[in-house]
């Protein structure tokens, strides 16, 4: 049985929380975890500390194991350490599996906390987005494919996504008038809204005055957007085709009423290699970090 006088240093209490071992650091210089120091100076967290870390941020342990708890002494705080969902994704970094467990268990606030924390140290909205809500939507569709997740919380976490997602936007503000006009959507019978919105995010993001016009969008109403928009570049994301021929025919047709001047870009996990070669476009995207690379190149050589 584990006393609750035993103590942990910062770096196994980040493993058993799933979280960088400076975010440890700083919780404990900040007061959040109860530290005592050791001779040398050095922080360490008792058991009974971080049980009161845990119950005052409404946190759990994910790898209770670092810490050498066993699965039979979680119960022994006042309050039983339940162990977080361990969701598996690409993203190995702690903070993408913290992100992935709070989305999860849909504490939307927490998510945001962890994307604004990342864009403190510099990264780009598209980045974050890639590497946060991108990974975790990958990693909770296996894990709703295992059995490891409920239906439930795989709409949730869609929904928790598109607000954050809107946040990130709003952040960004008006774009002057002088901005080259974008616009896109995912394609009649596609449902998937995520990867549209942040195609749109990462082009603002970039200048572009870009305007999503959502999933499930018929390519005839696209085409009579581009005439009434103007736009110096057409997106498409294409997760999900029920009718490759149709979804062809309908794609040519639109890319056949854009004059040569305007880009068509095209992206989504459908396109694969018997997809790509029947479609006309500009450029073929997987991903927002490339997309952004091909923009800034286009938008200095106009
Ligand atoms: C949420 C979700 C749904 C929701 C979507 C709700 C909504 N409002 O959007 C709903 C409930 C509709 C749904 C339904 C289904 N789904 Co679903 N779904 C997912 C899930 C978990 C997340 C999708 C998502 O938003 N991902 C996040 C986005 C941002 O990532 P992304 O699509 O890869 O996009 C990035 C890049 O590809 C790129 N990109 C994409 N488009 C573009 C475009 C451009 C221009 C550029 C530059 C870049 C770019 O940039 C994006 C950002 O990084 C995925 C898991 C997964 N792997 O994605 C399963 C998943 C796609 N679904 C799956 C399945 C099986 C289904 C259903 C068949 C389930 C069922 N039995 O009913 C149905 C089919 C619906 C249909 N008509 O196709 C499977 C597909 C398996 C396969 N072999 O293809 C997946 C992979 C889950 C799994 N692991 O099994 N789903």
């Amino acid at each position: 049985m584990t006393s609750p006088l035993t103590q942990y240093s910062p770096k196994q209490i980040a493993t058993s929380l799933q979280v960088s071992e400076s975010s440890v650091k700083r919780w404990c210089d900040q007061g959040v975890i109860p530290t005592v120091r050791t001779v040398g100076g050095h922080r360490r967290i008792t058991l009974s500390g971080l049980r009161k870390f845990l119950e005052s941020t409404n946190r759990n342990l994910v790898e209770p194991r670092a810490l050498g708890i066993a699965d039979s002494e979680l119960e022994i705080a006042s309050k039983p350490m339940v162990r977080r969902p361990a969701i598996r994704g690409a993203g190995t970094e702690p903070v993408q599996h913290e992100f992935r467990s709070a989305l999860a268990l849909g504490e939307e606030q927490r998510c945001l906390e962890i994307l604004h924390e990342r864009l403190a140290l510099g990264w780009t909205r598209a980045e974050v987005s890639e590497d946060l809500i991108t990974d975790a939507m990958r990693g909770l569709g296996d894990a709703w494919d295992c059995g490891e997740l409920e239906v439930y919380q795989e709409r949730r976490s869609c929904n928790i996504c598109a607000r954050l997602i809107q946040d990130l936007r709003e952040q960004i503000g008006p774009l002057p008038d002088s901005a080259p006009v974008a616009i896109g959507a995912a394609p009649e019978s596609d449902p998937y809204q995520l990867p549209s919105a942040l195609v749109e995010l990462a082009l603002r993001e970039s200048g572009w005055n870009a305007i999503n016009l959502g999933n499930d969008l018929p390519l005839s109403s696209l085409v009579q957007a581009v005439q009434d928009y103007q736009p110096k570049m057409v997106w498409l994301s294409v997760t999900s085709v029920s009718n490759a021929d149709q979804f062809v025919r309908e794609q040519n047709m639109l890319a056949d009423t854009l004059s040569e001047d305007v880009l068509m870009i095209v992206g989504g996990r459908a396109l694969d290699d018997k997809l790509r070669p029947r479609l006309r476009y500009t450029a073929h995207c997987d991903s927002l970090r490339h997309l952004i690379e091909l923009a800034e190149i286009l938008k200095r050589s106009r």
